[in-house]
């Protein structure tokens, strides 16, 4: 295989390179490309040196099988058909396709076969909080389909990215050293000692886009008719997003039916001992692959719901991870062509 990364010096393009040597996905050739900041840095991938290249319009994408995408929603959109142009499947990791008709959008644990119908080439790779909830939604609705979700999200400064990363970072030195902070470019508030209900930009009906991609994409990928109303908070763990999720069922289910089901799921983790204080917590699911779930109980409030608890990295499952997954289950189905 050909690949490439488009955006290799970000957050999702480095954890790319490391899940691919990590996983020992079929890279014969290896072609980074990002902007003028990052072209020129070299990356080393199994020992080898790669350097990053300007990404342009030009023939560069020609003989690529498979391009990683990961350099936010302007890019993909205006470098879309120079990358598939030539028959590369691009596997695009921004917003900028989601919910187009003509191109699938894919968890594979979910809805993998999806991959395979992509009239555009491209396959797009959901927003990360709806990625984890779907893997750990995805097990109920088959034991009775999934009508309503309510979910209050805790999502690392990762999301936003590596020098979101660093910011979060620098305002904790900056509380210890001058006892304010004065470096808030990536957040719309201080994050350090803080919590942030916001997260993208508001839209219209006073949700975030964010708390939209919720709705919109958790009812593409699942096929469902579900309504989903979240409300997505920026807190400071690093890398792992966590999310408390109610759902209304057709039919009751008890929580150890649930708690079955969440067992023997792909990519999910159950860690749910609460009478002895064991649950999941971002530090933990940190650097994972899996999806962790606890605090699996009845909801008071509702017969028919019931409540979890969950926590996933952001950056691995989140993003990279599910892309690379995407890729194998084409490589396995034959299908990259
Ligand atoms: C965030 N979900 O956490 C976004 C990133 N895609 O900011």
């Amino acid at each position: 295989m050909r690949v490439a990364i488009v955006g290799a010096s970000g957050a999702v393009g480095q954890e790319l390179l490391r899940i691919l040597a990590e996983r020992d996905f079929p890279v014969d050739d290896l072609v980074l490309f990002g902007s003028t900041r990052s072209a020129g840095r070299l990356y080393n991938f199994k020992g080898k040196d790669y350097e990053v290249k300007l990404l342009q319009h030009n023939d560069d994408f020609k003989g690529v099988d498979i391009a990683f995408t990961s350099a936010g929603a302007g890019t993909s959109k205006e470098f879309a058909e120079t990358i598939t142009k030539y028959g590369a499947v691009m596997i695009d990791n921004s917003s900028a396709f989601r919910m187009d008709d003509d191109v699938p959008l894919v968890v594979p644990e979910v809805n993998a076969p999806d991959a395979l119908k992509r009239p555009r080439g491209i396959i797009a790779n959901p927003n990360c909080t709806t990625i984890m909830m779907v893997v750990v939604l995805e097990p109920i609705e088959k034991l009775s389909h999934i009508k309503k979700i309510h979910i209050a999200s805790y999502q690392s400064a990762s999301g936003a990215g590596a020098a979101a990363m660093k910011e979060l970072e620098q305002q904790y030195k900056e509380m210890v050293e001058q006892g304010h902070v004065t470096t808030i470019n990536k957040f719309p508030h201080q994050l350090a000692y803080n919590v942030i209900p916001q997260i993208d930009k508001m839209t219209p009906n006073d949700y975030t886009k964010e708390e939209m991609k919720m709705y919109n994409e958790t009812r593409k990928i699942m096929h469902s008719d579900v309504r989903t109303s979240a409300t997505c908070v920026r807190v400071s763990s690093l890398r792992s997003h966590s999310e408390s999720v109610w759902f209304e069922t057709e039919k009751p289910l008890s929580v150890e039916e649930i708690r079955e089901a969440l067992k023997d799921a792909p990519g999910v983790t159950v860690v749910d001992d609460p009478q002895n204080y064991v649950y999941p917590m971002p530090l933990e699911s940190a650097g994972k692959d899996d999806v962790y779930v606890g605090r699996i109980r009845k909801d008071l409030a509702d017969d028919n719901s019931n409540t979890l608890w969950l926590t996933g990295d952001q950056i691995r499952k989140g993003a990279a991870l599910n892309a690379v997954q995407i890729a194998e289950y084409l490589i396995k189905e034959d299908n990259v062509k």
